[in-house]
């Protein structure tokens, strides 16, 4: 019997994303933090993933849901939005779980301002998704399955 473990993926969203839809809508789009998770659980469920998909404003909370991953999940998709370029706690908590890490952007960080693009979290995971909209997640799910397959 297969462990929950085994393809269980954790979606994870940083401070702010929870006013996706009405933040800055040229950048990030019109789509909600309902829309998104709505996309990510058909895709998941697509690619036979189950999901856990949650937001927070807070740098402590987003930490212990990382550290909750650890034997729980298979895998973290994470935009961290605020907290990337200034969590070394958030960094050293991904690494703390030994988990495969897939970094989303909704807006490509490397053409907006010089302070957004140093991140943390890139130091820790397998690859970053920017620049490609609220599809961002849906292809790091697709990249997350892969990933895990080739674990198997
Ligand atoms: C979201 C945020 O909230 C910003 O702090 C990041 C990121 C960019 C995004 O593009 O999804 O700088």
């Amino acid at each position: 019997m297969s462990s929950p473990a085994q393809n269980l993926v954790v979606v994870l969203n940083g401070p702010n994303m929870n006013m996706l839809g009405l933040r800055q809508p040229q950048l990030y789009g019109r789509a909600t933090i309902d829309d998104v998770e709505a996309l990510c659980a058909e895709t998941a469920e697509q690619l036979g993933l189950s999901i856990d998909f949650r937001q927070t404003n807070s740098e402590g909370e987003l930490i212990s849901w990382v550290q909750e991953c650890r034997g729980r999940a298979a895998g973290i998709v994470i935009n961290p939005a605020g907290f990337t370029t200034t969590s070394i706690a958030l960094m050293d908590a991904l690494l703390s779980v030994e988990l495969p890490v897939i970094e989303v952007h909704i807006t490509n960080i490397h053409r907006r301002e010089e302070f957004r693009q140093h991140s943390y979290v890139s130091k820790v995971a397998v690859g970053v998704i920017a620049g490609l909209g609220v599809g961002g997640y849906a292809l790091a799910l697709t990249a997350m399955a892969d990933l895990l397959e080739d674990q198997t």
